[in-house]
């Protein structure tokens, strides 16, 4: 198969990209195209060559997949494409459509001129996958645009839009339309000077002295996490920088590529290419076929209280008008007020005009009549947790919403099919969980009730999209996937609370893991009340846990909103959100061990971790084999999005296969906990979650 096709127009080679979906540069696109650009130094009857992509990108860069290969003497990367561009001396431009990421943008970075169409984006994302850009980037880009700017656009993975990337000096033009870029790449083409960044000096930044340089870039080193807490290839990307001010670029190239080599081997780095391809698995759900997604033109909302206003805003964001349902005045009001600080906030911030800001809220209609919502494509209700509440609501609904209507709950614990049940449309009627807040947190579990159409599904995951949102498919089980693994967790930390292990221990150990919160932090911000009633709702789901809960809403303290909870909180202390060591708490989990006949004892902090993080796994490889969650890879992506899995450990099924699933197993038993059955049998056959092939698995 052919990844190039070359095409002479007036002395100029144009070298057309074609590897679709996203032209990624494949050790297979790499080995075609170094002869294709050898061939082209050769002939004296090119004078310019132009690279440009087809399938309406440039290219998003190396394939990822590629890098879990070990290439061969014979391999060709996109090095030595880059590297047959260096030693060529004819004129090269990029003509750049839609994405240059990663080796797109370095491939272009090794021409003499770039041209993009304005929707262009460009960045270097790898150290999202835990790389760095690995073909010349880190030594180019600070000598094209300085390299604190360098720095900042590397680190942060940011990707940066067409008239910024001109504004920098990485792009020579901007054109309207794609219509229009090849002509434009071909003028450049007719240059004559050639500009090879390669041979030019390092600058700092717009008048920053070279001398001071290299201290400035050193200093780079302080304001990234440490290499075991996320920042592993940070400091390998700042250290490739550094090369570019005191190696010559030659060598810079070759250090850059030893880095880049040692991050390609690391286990952070297969962790996060994991997530990146375990959130593209997501909507691939068995089963729905060719099902077409029904368009979302408009939607409605019920209840117009913190979920339901985020919810609002979520689709107002993305251009879909949204009307509120709430009779409630006050509430209504408050509503309004949220959501015109939420836009006027975007608008202080720079990220939207006045207008864009006026607009949007107008697409946000507040009002108390349901048949407002007769003509509404999707109707989610976020009321009440109560199910008697969302029955009449659903009820009401059912008569009003046009017959495809679809009809949706925000509900995190309840039953979606006994809400489905008192409707006439139990095919079009889905769950989606939006986490709080719903205008802010990416992850959406999409809940499939039993009888939950494919169409109705696609239209989910499609809106998911629209709403950039990660949606993973969840079926109809108590607390779907990321709360009924959070219940398990909050029971060990309570459990490790109980034989004597301060709270705020606790909660170190999981921050130094990567969290970016403890367990008791997260239960005080959640509130302890939300906690006691599904304690009290589902005692089975609460088996085995105290009653420090009980005690502690006897007590009142809520947690953050109540100012004391499992930690007191204190306005002067972290505005009120840093967590403060209660003894009381202490005394009262000692309290509560001696009713239970539970002795302290001394433990470790690889125990702390193992008991939170195991009881994720463990709890996870049940959700398998119910067929609650699809894939361990979707079980990931929840606790990551959701729950602040740290993501350079891959989510908590992938950290079970980092350390072994017959470690997990073993102390998943010497904890006293009932392993779930998925858990033994890989663990017997010393397998991992990551081999399970979804046919395994699936009640799809
Ligand atoms: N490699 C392999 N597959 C890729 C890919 C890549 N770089 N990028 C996308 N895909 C697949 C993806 O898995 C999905 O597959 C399909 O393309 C559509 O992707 C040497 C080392 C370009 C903005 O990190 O940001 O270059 O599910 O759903 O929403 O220094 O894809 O269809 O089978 O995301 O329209 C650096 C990653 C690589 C960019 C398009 N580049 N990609 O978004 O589609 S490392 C990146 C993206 C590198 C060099 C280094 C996005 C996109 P499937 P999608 P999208």
């Amino acid at each position: 198969m052919s990844f190039i096709r070359t095409e002479d127009r007036d002395g100029v080679r144009v070298i057309t990209l074609d590897n679709p979906p996203v032209n990624s540069l494949s050790f297979a696109l790499s080995g075609e195209l170094v002869p294709i650009v050898e061939a082209a130094d050769k002939d004296d009857g090119v004078k310019a060559v132009v690279f440009i992509g087809a399938n309406g990108i440039f290219s998003a860069g190396a394939d990822v997949n590629d890098f879990s290969t070990e290439p061969t003497p014979e391999t060709r990367t996109i090095r030595d494409v880059i590297a047959a561009v260096e030693r060529s001396n004819k004129i090269y431009v990029a003509a750049i459509q839609k994405n240059a990421l990663g080796g797109g943008l370095e491939l272009s970075l090794a021409c003499d001129y770039r041209v993009a169409t304005a929707d262009t984006k460009v960045g270097l994302p790898e150290i999202k996958l835990g790389l760095l850009p690995g073909a010349g980037g880190t030594q180019r880009l600070p000598r094209l645009i300085g390299a604190q700017d360098a720095l900042d656009m590397m680190l942060k993975g940011k990707n940066v839009k067409a008239a910024d990337a001109k504004e920098k000096g990485i792009l020579d033009e901007v054109v309207e339309s794609a219509d229009g870029l090849l002509d434009a790449a071909l003028k450049l083409a007719k240059n004559t000077e050639k500009r090879r960044i390669s041979r030019r000096k390092v600058e700092l930044g717009k008048g920053i002295t070279a001398q001071a340089a290299p201290f400035i870039v050193s200093q780079a080193h302080k304001m990234v996490p440490a290499e075991d807490a996320g920042g592993f290839a940070a400091h390998k990307l700042i250290d490739a920088v550094e090369a570019a001010f005191e190696l010559p670029f030659e060598f810079g190239i070759a250090r850059e590529a030893r880095l880049f080599e040692e991050l390609a081997r690391s286990a952070p780095s297969f962790a996060l290419r994991h997530v990146f391809f375990a959130e593209r698995e997501l909507a691939k759900i068995p089963g729905l076929g060719d099902a077409k997604p029904l368009e979302v033109k408009k939607a409605g909302v019920i209840g117009a209280g913190t979920m339901g206003t985020g919810i609002a805003i979520t689709f107002a964001q993305a251009g879909i008008p949204v009307a509120v349902i709430d009779s409630n005045a006050d509430a209504v009001e408050k509503a309004r007020q949220t959501v015109f600080g939420m836009f006027m906030y975007q608008v202080q911030k720079g990220r939207m005009t006045q207008e864009e800001a006026w607009k949007l809220g107008q697409s946000i209609h507040f009002t108390d009549d349901y048949n407002e919502l007769a003509d509404a494509d999707v109707v989610i209700e976020a009321v009440f947790e109560s199910m008697d509440v969302k029955k009449q609501v659903f009820e009401k609904l059912d008569g009003i919403v046009k017959p495809e209507g679809i009809l949706a709950s925000n509900t995190s614990t309840l039953d979606i099919d006994e809400m489905a049940s008192v409707t006439k449309r139990r095919d079009k009627f889905v769950g989606l969980h939006f986490f709080v807040p719903a205008n802010i947190m990416p992850l959406l579990e999409i809940v499939r009730g039993k009888d939950t159409s494919a169409q109705t599904l696609a239209t989910a995951f499609k809106l998911g999209k629209t709403l950039r949102k990660t949606a993973v498919l969840s079926t109809n089980a108590f607390g779907f996937i990321g709360n009924r693994m959070v219940f398990d967790y909050a029971k060990a930390a309570g459990a490790l609370a109980e034989e004597g292990i301060s709270p705020m221990r606790i909660d170190r150990v999981a921050k130094t893991f990567g969290f970016p919160m403890g367990p008791f932090a997260m239960g005080d911000l959640s509130g302890i009340d939300v906690a006691w009633h599904i304690a009290k709702a589902r005692p089975d789901v609460a088996k085995g846990r105290t009653d420090v809960i009980d005690r502690l809403v006897e007590m009142k303290r809520l947690g953050q909103k109540t100012m004391a909870g499992y930690f007191r909180y204190d306005k002067s202390v972290g505005k009120g959100r840093e967590p403060i060591a209660d003894p009381e708490i202490e005394a009262l989990f000692a309290d509560e061990a001696k009713k239970h006949g539970i002795a302290p004892r001394e433990v470790s902090d690889d125990e702390i971790l193992q008991r939170l993080v195991f009881a994720l796994i463990n709890r996870g490889a049940y959700l398998l084999e119910e067929g609650v969650a699809l894939r361990p890879g979707d079980i990931d992506i929840v606790y990551i999005f959701g729950y602040g899995f740290p993501p350079h450990h891959g989510g908590p099924m992938w950290y079970a296969d980092e350390v072994g699933v017959k470690h997990v197993y073993d102390k998943v038993v010497e904890f006293g906990w009932e392993p779930a059955p998925l858990l033994k049998s890989i663990a017997e056959k010393n397998g991992t979650f990551a081999a399970l092939k979804q046919g395994e698995l699936i009640n799809a």
